[in-house]
């Protein structure tokens, strides 16, 4: 009689490293031009900082050039550069918005 081989299959451990997402920090810069209660209101908003910290960041930037909104996954700092540029321009600021990797 024929036999046949039944569930031949093992299952094996995954050997798939998983690495842990990459991180990317999003910056604003400063400017000569968009007022400084437009920036707080900005990192407020977009950024879930309380105002007392929304006011250290901005003058931060006011004073060294740059500072940190926060530090996010690619896709959702991709979005937060979306959302202040397009937010900035409604308002007619210039200010700027960009992300770094960490
Ligand atoms: N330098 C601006 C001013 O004096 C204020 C400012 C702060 C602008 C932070 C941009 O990202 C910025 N009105």
């Amino acid at each position: 009689m024929a036999t046949r081989k039944q569930h031949e299959s093992v299952l094996e451990a995954d050997r798939t490293e998983v690495q842990p997402p990459r991180l990317y920090r999003v910056l604003l810069l400063n400017d000569d031009y968009t007022p400084m209660d437009f920036v707080v209101i900005v990192l407020q908003r977009f950024f879930a900082l309380d105002r007392e910290r929304a006011t250290r960041v901005m003058l931060q930037i006011h004073h060294e050039g740059k500072g940190t909104g926060g530090v996010f996954p690619h896709d959702i700092a991709a979005t937060k550069v979306e959302q202040v540029s397009n937010y900035a321009r409604q308002h007619q600021h210039p200010l700027a918005c960009v992300m770094e990797e960490e």
